[in-house]
């Protein structure tokens, strides 16, 4: 039961909007009280009513380590004693950004700020900085974070000027950023002919997961750079979620398709609030104050969030990589298996450790899809079982699954027959 839950709810709504500081943790999608966590460690988590959870959100993707790993939480509080914020340069912020350009191919630079969504505002202003341009292109269902260039409709017709999707959004802005599909190259090829000249970027994550885990297909993010370097575009990887996350060197390196910037967050901060732009010299030379696009933070780089994500880009070995892979393995082996057997309607994808499960039988290559055809009620049904089962799942259809270092052996098991027994009463 959640009673405690349940009563911090009320309370919380009556001095914080939803009682959430994040939408989506207020469970509107999927429906009844979200548990109010009290603690972590490793997979799993527990809220204010005792109950205890195997957890594959992971804090939304930063715990890859498992929640409060002791290297990270060592690190901090030794960090701590020399005090948590100088707004001044350290040699810890050094460290960080070379682990960032060892780690992922073409990045040059680095610059580091408090959120994914800072990240990705930030990388546009330097594309339309760089190329004089003001336009940008974004797609269906992918998510960039909060700022207003991103929280932008498809217009009515494939090729108008997007509208905004959330009030506040100023029809001004809105008609700066285009729309395209996801592995849809000819979606974004009719964009740059009718918009000839005036497109500065295309902003993309590599693998979405903001509309469940759709993965690119058919070389699209080769094709991409292609048709943005073709019309003297640049191309932004929004790897916020996929960094550090499917690979060592994130989806860049999965793809083999260099960007000219990258957005980078949650793993790459450890659990702390940090996140970074990057790219080659050529591009982020033009950020202040080298340069004259200009974007500053009085906690960026703060010692203690660099502290955690040096220790966790450190502990990111490629046997870690190998291990995360194989549990990711083992799950979608497991439900690929139940598919066969129970005949459920059912798709799923995956890259390494991030997954998601598609409640259609359709083969999801876009956002579109997952709308139209996805059975949000079963979901919703398999979600809340599982939760009453002890496996904590990300409460929408549209999110993906991660999976971190003690998602393995019994943990492991224990969720995936909760998983099989879910399903069942989803499909009973
Ligand atoms: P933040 O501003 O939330 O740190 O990052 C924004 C962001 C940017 N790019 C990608 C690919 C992202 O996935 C995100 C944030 N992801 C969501 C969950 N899918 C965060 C959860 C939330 O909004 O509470």
């Amino acid at each position: 039961m959640l009673e405690r839950s349940d009563s911090l709810l009320s309370r919380a709504r009556k001095v914080m909007p939803g009682g959430v500081n994040s939408p989506v943790r207020a469970f509107k999608s999927v429906g009844g009280t979200p548990p109010f966590i009290e603690r972590a460690k490793g997979a799993h988590i527990f809220d204010a009513d005792g109950n205890e959870y195997i957890d594959f959100v992971l804090t939304w993707g930063p715990a890859i380590l498992g929640h409060a790993h002791p290297a990270v939480i060592e690190a901090c509080k030794k960090a701590l004693d020399n005090g948590s914020s100088f707004g001044a340069p350290t040699e810890l912020e050094i460290r960080l950004a070379e682990l960032v350009t060892d780690r992922v191919p073409g990045v040059d630079l680095v610059r580091l700020v408090n959120s994914g969504t800072e990240a990705c505002m930030s990388a546009i202003r330097v594309a339309r900085g760089a190329t004089g341009r003001d336009k940008i292109v974004k797609f269906e269902g992918c998510y960039h974070g909060h700022a207003d260039s991103f929280l932008i409709a498809a217009g009515s017709g494939a090729l108008t000027l997007g509208t905004p999707n959330s009030p506040g959004v100023t029809k001004g802005t809105a008609q700066d950023t285009l729309l395209a599909r996801f592995n849809n190259i000819e979606s974004v090829q009719a964009l740059f002919d009718a918009n000839p000249g005036e497109i500065a970027a295309v902003i993309v994550e590599p693998i979405c997961g903001n509309t469940g885990c759709i993965p690119p297909r058919d070389n699209f993010l080769g094709e991409l750079k292609r048709v943005c370097h073709e019309n003297g575009a640049l191309l932004i990887l929004d790897e916020v979620m996929t960094g550090f996350r499917v690979a060592r060197g994130g989806a860049a390196e999965v793809y083999d398709v260099q960007p000219d910037l990258y957005c980078f967050g949650k793993v790459l901060g450890g659990g702390f609030p940090l996140a970074a732009y990057a790219g080659t010299e050529e591009v982020m030379r033009n950020v202040a104050p080298d340069g004259k696009v200009y974007q500053a933070g009085t906690l960026s780089g703060n010692p203690i969030a660099v502290t955690a994500g040096i220790v966790t880009l450190e502990h990111l070995t490629p046997e870690v990589y190998e291990q995360l892979d194989a549990s990711g393995a083992k799950i979608e082996a497991f439900i690929a298996d139940l598919i066969d057997r129970h005949g459920y309607p059912i798709t799923q994808a995956r890259v390494g450790s991030m997954f998601g499960m598609f409640f259609s039988s359709e083969d999801i290559r876009e956002h579109a899809q997952v709308t139209a055809s996805c059975d949000f009620e079963r979901f919703n049904k398999f979600f809340h079982t599982c939760l009453e089962k002890g496996v904590y799942l990300a409460p929408s259809q549209y999110e993906a699954g991660f999976l971190c270092i003690n998602h393995t052996g019994p943990v492991l098991d224990q969720a995936l027959s909760v998983i099989e027994e879910s399903l069942a009463v989803a499909f009973a």
